[in-house]
């Protein structure tokens, strides 16, 4: 019998940390029913809002946020949330143990399309010494975190998850409901031939992107001497599965489209929660010259630019920055 999510034994997972996650996944299964739904569950289109990040926000966006926002506020262990749709922290129960950031639907372009969407999140202790709604809750490194993952909602719904071990990943079992362990040891290999970034923002990037990517698409009459492919699923939450699956080198490189806003990817409830995920799988994650593990975030909807994957590769990459 596959075990289900972490048992205490040999992760230190401690039981109230292991049943906050399970509090995370009980939202995230109401998700992947939700999205099941499509057109029949109306929870395709946008609604008239925009979030923080000033992007139109699609109804599962909302939906899916509700759902984890009262989850999670209904358990006593949780201080604080945070949430790419929340402008600010949510407070919690007083001496919940644990705060709680989270992107509850990644992809939500994929949304109309059926493409490949899914919740990413990330626990770490609260810090008692501050109020439940101060902000600097979150201003830990992502070394800190207890527990990162996300829940991929596609032809399957997986989670893949970090609790300080090994990168485990688990299938969600329809039939009894139960997410069970279908790989105990995530391990992406050291090298790739496969690199995924937008390449429509190509004439936007600054010059360190612009060489590296010229040397894959020169392909073996390039320096690299071997040919690569390219993936783009406009879902960070499949593109890293993919890596995780297979290996591979994702980016979302700064680029000068916006000079409020040079980078895209969220440091708090994307970047750092997948790179915990790539490290625990022997992988590396990098903001251009930074471990993104080693950055303290300074707000909460920090944007900062990423390199994760196979480390040889990312490692290659990271030396043009
Ligand atoms: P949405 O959730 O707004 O679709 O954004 C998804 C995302 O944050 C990340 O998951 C993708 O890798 C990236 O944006 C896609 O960005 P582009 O649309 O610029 O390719």
């Amino acid at each position: 019998m596959k075990r289900l999510i972490p048992t205490l034994k040999g992760d230190k997972v401690e039981l109230e940390l292991l049943m906050l996650v399970r509090t995370i996944l009980a939202g995230c299964k109401e998700i992947a029913f939700r999205v099941s739904q499509g057109a029949l569950g109306d929870v395709l289109g946008s609604t008239l809002d925009e979030n923080i990040q000033g992007e139109q926000q699609k109804k599962l966006d909302v939906i899916a946020n509700q759902l984890l926002k009262s989850m999670l506020l209904s358990d006593e262990n949780v201080r604080s949330i945070a949430s790419e749709e929340e402008d600010s922290v949510v407070p919690g129960a007083a001496d919940g143990r644990f705060i709680v950031a989270f992107d509850p639907l990644d992809g939500s372009s994929n949304i109309d399309i059926n493409g490949q969407i899914g919740t990413i999140f990330t626990v770490f202790a609260a810090r008692p010494e501050l109020a439940a709604d101060d902000p600097e809750q979150f201003k830990q490194t992502g070394r800190k975190q207890l527990a990162a993952g996300y829940v991929l909602y596609g032809p399957s719904t997986m989670l893949m998850l970090n609790t300080g071990g090994a990168t485990r990943c688990f299938t969600l079992d329809r039939t009894h409901g139960g997410f069970l362990l279908t790989n105990e040891a995530v391990s992406i290999p050291k090298q790739t031939a496969e690199f995924s970034i937008n390449m429509a923002n190509s004439r936007f990037w600054f010059e360190p992107t612009t060489k590296y990517i010229a040397e894959l698409l020169q392909g073996e009459v390039g320096p690299r001497n071997k040919r690569f492919n390219m993936r783009w699923n406009a879902a960070m939450v499949g593109d890293i599965h993919r890596v995780l699956s297979r290996g591979g080198i994702f980016l979302y490189p700064k680029d000068n489209r916006d000079a409020d806003k040079p980078a895209k990817l969220r440091l708090l409830y994307e970047a750092m929660p997948m790179a915990m995920l790539i490290e625990g799988a022997g992988g590396s994650a990098y903001a251009e010259s930074s471990a993104i593990l080693d950055i303290e975030p300074d707000s909460l909807h920090q944007r900062v630019p990423v390199i994760m994957g196979s480390a040889d590769e990312v490692a290659h990459a990271v030396s043009f920055y």
